[in-house]
């Protein structure tokens, strides 16, 4: 096992130093391409099928042509794991639309860049997981569905970043934005869910990213017996729930305890939320696709 970072690029692992792509690649001019965040837990890939699925829909959906079948890809993942020796990890794989000229047309861009990073990865909030995290609602609205599709998880990221910087700016740890009608979307790069009475809710799948975490969370809901749904919700829903945590690759099942300055329920994280992570947890600890010969 090398203690050397290695980046797979265009089927090759070369060292973190080399791992290079052209400054005309439209990824870097216009964030033209699609990316996935993945995670592995004790040496196993977790919802590994789901992440490439989600990022041939993503390169489908932005007419881009991944050179690669999905079970190549997915064994170009598990090498890149595989070779950077790293049993818990963040995989990041990114599709841009590769080297053009200074025109955005796509078309002037005959082969895409395919890159996989390994990144040691620890708990996104660290100890908060336990005091719950606290958030703002930004005045940055997440662009809507008739200018870009929210399930397409492009490289195109900078009204989340806006938004992630007025979270900054506020000394909180993350910030909630609110689709083009004024209701509740998503997180910067997590989704969200609300407990009113026992009962679960979810903004619906058109305004937010179909998180793959937000999936398995709904399942697991199901699994326990918790009523969950899609439901739209209000910014005065949101500050008069029980309980509201947010969810995704990096985040995990992330407690939240204060939004806008309004502390959320009596405890957190809350009774429901705390099953809802316990199960998480339990399926990170055994599900996955295992990356070494244990
Ligand atoms: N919504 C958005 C807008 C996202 O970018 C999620 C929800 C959660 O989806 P998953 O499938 O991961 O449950 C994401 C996830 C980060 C980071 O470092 C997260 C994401 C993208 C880039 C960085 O927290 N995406």
């Amino acid at each position: 096992m090398s203690e050397e970072r290695l980046v797979y690029i265009n089927g090759e692992l070369v060292p973190k130093e080399e791992a290079k792509v052209s400054v005309f690649d439209h990824g870097f001019l216009y964030g033209d391409g699609v990316f996935e965040g993945i995670r592995v837990y004790d040496g196993r890939v977790f919802k590994l099928d789901e992440h490439v699925d989600r990022l041939y829909d993503s390169a489908r959906a932005i007419m881009l042509e991944i050179p690669m079948s999905k079970e190549e890809m997915k064994e170009a993942i598990i090498e890149t794991v595989r070779a950077n020796g790293l049993r818990d990890a963040y995989i990041r794989v990114v599709v841009s639309r590769g080297e053009g000229d200074l025109g955005l047309d796509p078309e002037k861009c005959p082969e895409p860049n395919v890159v996989i990073i390994v990144e040691p990865m620890d708990p996104l909030y660290g100890d908060l997981y336990e005091r719950g995290i606290r958030v703002i609602t930004s005045s940055i609205r997440r662009i809507p569905p008739e200018s870009l599709d929210p399930k397409i998880k492009s490289c195109n990221y900078l009204n989340n970043i806006l938004a992630k910087i007025q979270a900054n700016l506020a000394g909180v740890e993350e910030a909630i934005m609110l689709d083009h009608e004024g209701y509740v979307a998503e997180g910067t790069g997590d989704n969200i869910f609300v407990v009113e009475n026992g009962e679960v809710f979810t903004p619906p799948d058109d305004t937010v990213l179909r998180g793959i975490t937000r999936q398995t969370v709904m399942e697991i809901c199901e699994e326990l017996g918790i009523p969950v749904r899609e439901k739209r919700i209000t910014l005065g829903e949101l500050y008069s729930a029980d309980e509201v945590f947010l969810t995704g690759t990096a985040a995990e099942v992330a407690p939240v305890r204060e939004v806008d300055g309004r502390k959320i329920g009596d405890e957190c994280p809350g009774p429901v939320t705390r099953k809802i992570m316990k199960r998480f947890r339990e399926l990170t600890e055994t599900e996955g696709v295992p990356v070494f010969e244990d």
